[in-house]
């Protein structure tokens, strides 16, 4: 089941979509084919113990779906409707706060749930170079994302981002927002995410935010992130 799962979810443009997103810059509207909510990939139990399945199944079912359903509803009756939504985040100030807080939720939970896996592989070794050229280790890297995520102040999102000269920098956005908005303090391509809501770890972690920031390495999905990183660069 999990394995029909996963080739169902790779070769649906539903999929596809976020990574065509991400390099949405070079590759324009053309590619569009409508605001989809995308399945998960995996069963909701598939990512235990680190991630526990009720608390899988909330966040997807009802906090993630919630947010796709809302943005849906903002975006009826404006261009939001036929936009891919890297382009909608590029001027989403001159949006309605619905369309960026629920736009934000749509995307960023579509882009965490492709980053993470029940089947890790290893890092690939180019991603594991551009790390280290801008990090100096892997270890330092997962360091400096893992603090950025345990000292975000309250809810949001840690990031691993690619600037638009080609350098990679860690950074953490409040509520919904990403990286890719025009109001972003830190802007770039998102190559890997975090969601440091309560929502995501309250069940199983309770208070210690920290436990399941340290327990996410063990299910980061490094093809995807290498991936994205791949696709920007190209
Ligand atoms: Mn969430």
């Amino acid at each position: 089941m999990k394995r029909r799962n996963f080739v169902s979810l790779v070769g649906t443009s539903v999929l596809a979509a976020p990574f065509i997103g991400v390099g949405a810059c070079a590759s324009g509207k053309g590619n569009f084919e409508g605001h989809v909510f995308p399945d998960l990939g995996f069963a909701y139990n598939a990512l235990e113990p680190y991630i526990d399945a009720r608390t899988m199944e909330l966040h997807y079912d009802k906090h993630h779906r919630g947010y796709f359903t809302k943005f849906m509803a903002a975006a009826e009756g404006t261009d939001a409707v036929n936009l891919p939504m890297p382009e909608i985040f590029a001027s989403v100030s001159k949006y309605s706060d619905s369309i960026r807080n629920n736009g934000g939720g749509y995307y960023n939970h579509t882009l965490f749930w492709e980053n993470l896996t029940p089947s890790q592989g290893p890092v690939p070794e180019s991603l594991r170079k551009a790390l280290e050229d801008n990090f100096g280790s892997l270890d330092e890297f997962q360091e400096t994302f893992g603090n950025a995520a345990k000292t975000h102040f309250g809810s949001g999102w840690a990031w691993l981002v690619l600037s638009q000269d080609g350098k990679l920098f860690v950074s953490s956005t409040p509520n919904q927002d990403n990286p890719l908005m025009d109001l972003a303090a830190e802007k770039g391509t998102p190559l890997l995410t975090l969601d440091v809501w309560e929502h995501a770890y309250y069940l199983n972690y309770q208070n210690k935010r920290a436990d399941y920031v340290d327990a996410f390495w063990n299910v980061v999905n490094w093809e995807v992130v290498h991936k994205r990183l791949t696709n920007a660069t190209a």
